[in-house]
This record gives structure tokens, sequence and C-alpha cells, in this order.
């Protein structure tokens, strides 16, 4: 059997985590793609003289053309620029916006059966364009975004509980960052809710705010450490399970960015809610019944993701 072949469109700080860990995983031959000349050959090679001392065997690749993503069948996207001083929200949706329309394009030529997994910000809105500009169908292009916030959610829950990451499960919807929604009563610690947890006298209701607003603000925080960027480890992990998921057809629960076509009473737009990806990408989206402030919570971030793709249509009206 061929090896599968993973395209990354954007070989920054994301994407050349991605190829690592796509690499360190065996996912498949990777190829590293972006518009600066250089660097993901650079990459790729660096990576590729790793591979002898971790021992993993994958043709590395970095390239400028499009070409080269030919077949692909799990594309990860991180292409785009980040915000600068100076730059409002809207400047840099104008610009990532023509980054997608961009993006949309070679993947539609050259890899239409593939995966599609979205990063760029602001997320929500950047992956309802691309899978506009692409044509691709709704199932098989995603966002990134849940897995990360939960990820951070279930780090700090298990250090605050001193208890190991893995028996921690967390449940977030809504849009990415400060508008998250975490479900603390279908947020665990094996199998206990964190509602449970407090009555048990594990912490107070008032610690456990603390650690969502941490988990909310959980991007900044990496912002005001690093001044130069954003994360890039747990954002590259976080899209590596979401391909794994789907190459492997594991069919896990993940919390992704997906298309809704009347779940939560909503159309034509993507939120973060728990889905099951596997080999026929979305196969299925998770609707549970919102009560008191979780619904409250979940149509703000639905608002703020609508307020996205108003401004997406007013700069391009074709979407
Ligand atoms: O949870 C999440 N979704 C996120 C999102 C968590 C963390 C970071 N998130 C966003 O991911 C971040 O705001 C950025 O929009 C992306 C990528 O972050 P990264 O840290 O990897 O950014 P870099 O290092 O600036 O890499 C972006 C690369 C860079 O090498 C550019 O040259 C390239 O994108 N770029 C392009 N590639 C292809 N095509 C075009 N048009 C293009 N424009 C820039």
């Amino acid at each position: 059997m061929a090896r599968n072949k993973i395209a990354l469109i954007g070989s920054g700080q994301i994407g050349g985590t991605l190829a690592h860990l796509a690499g360190l995983k065996e996912l498949g031959d990777i190829v590293l793609f972006d518009i600066t000349e250089g660097m993901p050959q650079g990459k790729a090679l660096d990576l590729a003289e790793s591979s002898p001392v971790d021992g993993f065997d994958a043709k590395l690749a970095g390239t400028n053309t499009y070409e080269a993503i030919e077949g692909s069948d799990v594309v990860i996207v991180t292409a785009g620029v980040p915000r600068k001083p100076g730059m409002s929200r809207d400047d840099l949706l104008e610009i990532n916006l023509k980054v997608m329309e961009q993006v949309g394009a070679g993947i539609a030529k050259y890899a239409p059966n593939a995966f599609v997994i979205c990063i760029t910000n602001p997320l929500d809105a950047m992956v309802w364009a691309l899978q506009k500009f692409s044509g691709l169908p709704k199932n098989k292009v995603v966002g990134m975004a849940g897995v990360l916030d939960s990820a951070r959610f279930r780090y700090f829950l298990a250090d605050e509980f001193n208890v190991s990451v893995e028996d921690v499960t967390a449940f977030v919807l809504g849009g990415h960052g400060d508008t998250m929604v975490p479900l603390t009563r279908y947020s665990t610690v094996a199998g206990i809710p964190l509602t449970d947890l407090v009555k048990m006298g594990w912490c107070t209701a008032e610690r456990l705010e603390e650690i969502v607003q941490r988990t909310r603000d959980g991007g900044a925080e990496i912002v005001g450490l690093l001044k130069t960027g954003s994360a890039f480890y747990a954002p590259a992990a976080s899209a590596i399970q979401m391909a794994e998921s789907y190459l492997k057809d594991k069919k896990r629960v993940l919390p992704c960015a997906a298309a809704l076509d009347g779940q939560y009473g909503l159309k034509d737009t993507y939120v973060g809610v728990p889905v099951v990806i596997g080999a026929e990408g979305v196969e299925r989206i998770i609707e549970i019944d919102l009560q008191g402030d979780e619904k409250g919570g979940f149509e703000k971030s639905v608002a703020s993701v609508d307020g996205l793709v108003e401004a997406c249509k007013k700069i391009q009206p074709a979407l």
C-alpha cells in the first residue's frame, strides 16, 4: 500500500511542527508549501535529515508551487499573516481571506479528494471561506480550534488536581478562544463531572471559573510570553490528532469547527461542535441539549462568528 500524502500549506511555526510530528508518527509523505522561497525546502531537508536518527520513513519535500500537492490525502492550512501592531481584525481578515482564495484554488485543482484542516485565524471565518473557495464537500473541510482549547483546559485541570492529563476529558463548544464555551458538566476526571468534583471539594466553583478563564485566554497568554508569534506546539499536535483520526479511520470524537446544516438551529456557518472524524471526514455532528448559561455562551459565540462571516461577505460579495 502506498504511503499517504500530507500537504502543509504554510510552512511557518505551526507548519514546520506539523511536518515534524507527521514524520515522527509516520503518517505519510509530507509536502511543505509556502510562498517564501527556500524556507519550506530548507525545513523539509532538515527534517528529512532527522529521520535516520528518529527512525521514520517518509519523503519530505519543500515547494513554492501547488503542483507538488497533487493527490494529497490530507491538507493542513496555516498560510496567512499574523496580526501586527496597528492592524485591526478586519485588516487581518481581508489579507487572510485573499490567502484562503489562493489556497482554495490550489486545493480544488490539485487535491480535490483531500481532507482539509484549516488552522489560519480568524479560524471560524477562514474555514468557512476556504470551504467556499475550494468547493470541496463540507464534510471534508474542518477547522482546528476545539482540540487545542480543550487540551489547554485539560492540562490546567490535570495540573490543578494533580492527576494524569490522560484521565481528564474536556467538552468545549463554540468559536476559538475568547468565545469558547466549556461545558463543565460534560468535562470529567475519569468520568466524574467537574460539577461533581466541586461538590466533592476538589476545588471551589470560583477556582474552576478561573481555570475556564485562563483557558479562554490561553492563546494570549502564550503570545504575551513569546512576544514574537503565537503558540505552535499544541496547535500542531491538535491538528495532527484530527489528521490521524481521518487517515486511520479512528472515528475519534473531537471538537472541531464544522459546517452546520440545521444542527443547533444553524445553517451555512462553521462553529466548534463535537464531531466524529473517520475515513469519510466529518461523519457525524453531535448535537447536545444546551442548558442555561451554556445556551447564552453558545449564542454569543455564534454571533461573533456571524460577524466575521458577514465581514468576509462584504469584502468578497461572491462568497
Ligand atoms: O487554534 C487555532 N486555530 C490557532 C490558529 C492557534 C494558533 C495559531 N493560529 C493561527 O495559525 C495563526 O493566527 C496564524 O493565522 C496561523 C499560522 O500560525 P504560525 O505561527 O504557523 O504562523 P507563521 O509562522 O507566520 O506561518 C504562516 C506562514 C508563513 O510562513 C507565510 O510565509 C505563509 O504562511 N504564507 C503563505 N503560504 C502560502 N500561501 C500564501 N498566500 C501565504 N501567505 C503567507
